[in-house]
């Protein structure tokens, strides 16, 4: 018999970027299939998790993720890559090169809400994230620079508010669901393992943009970096 003492589970339920413009069939960045998740993202919803948290992708229309901002060529949604260097530009080793993206989930536009089929009541806490146009932010948790330094108490746009409120919650665990799982799932679990949390992706919950190499991909960063991929049945799933 486990014993684990229910001080030592504390869960959070994090439903990443479930909104329109991640859905078929109208939205700009539609993942397949990924409005199908919304009766097990209700199922968890209904769950007793000690905090419910859901994202919201949440960008400016002049974010550096849109292919729309960048001149051509080399401006190809899902094809073209752009070069991200640091903000303060004092040191410009720091960079990495990212995914372009139709336009979407443009601040205050439809495309950007919450899907309507979502349990909205449960949830506790929305965080916005996204909002600096000059950095990609796929994690929930801080933009890919640790924009300011990577700790809960951090305030800055570019890092979310959610480290803090995990924090204070007294968060054990974090499981993870949403869009996309290639994308934002992907690294918003990493993170959350990261920041030493148990962190769980729960498969029926997610999609991916790329349904086989990307998901398989992601599956096994995640595996990597300590995430533990479960079933809804909360079965650890054989890979
Ligand atoms: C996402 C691509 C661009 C996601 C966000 O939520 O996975 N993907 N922005
Ligand atoms: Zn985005």
């Amino acid at each position: 018999m486990g014993s684990r003492i229910e001080e030592d589970f504390v869960p959070a339920l994090l439903v990443v970027d479930f909104q329109e413009d991640f859905c078929p069939p109208n939205g700009s960045l539609a993942v397949q299939g990924g409005r199908d998740i919304a009766p097990i993202v209700n199922a968890l919803l209904a769950l007793p998790f000690a905090l419910k948290v859901a994202t919201k992708d949440w960008h400016p229309r002049n974010h550096v993720s849109f292919a729309s901002n960048h001149p051509p060529p080399d401006n190809v949604p899902f094809v073209s890559n752009t070069t991200v260097f640091h903000p303060d530009g004092s040191d410009t080793g720091r960079h990495y090169t990212t995914l372009l993206w139709p336009d979407h989930c443009v601040q205050n536009t439809p495309g950007a809400e919450l899907v309507p089929e979502i349990d909205i009541s449960r949830i506790d806490a929305v965080i916005e994230k996204g909002q600096d146009a000059r950095v990609e932010m796929y994690s929930a948790f801080t933009d890919p620079f640790h924009l300011p330094p990577f700790t809960p108490e951090s305030t800055s746009v570019s890092t979310s508010g959610l480290p803090k409120m995990l924090h204070e919650k007294g968060i054990t665990d974090v499981f993870v669901v949403g869009l996309a799982q290639d994308f934002c799932v992907r690294a918003s679990a990493i993170d959350a393992a990261r920041f030493g949390y148990r962190t769980f992706v729960v498969r029926e919950g997610t999609r991916a943009v790329v349904p086989g190499t990307g998901w398989e991909k992601a599956e096994e960063e995640m595996a990597v970096a300590g995430v533990k991929i479960v079933g809804i049945e909360g079965k650890e799933v054989e890979r």
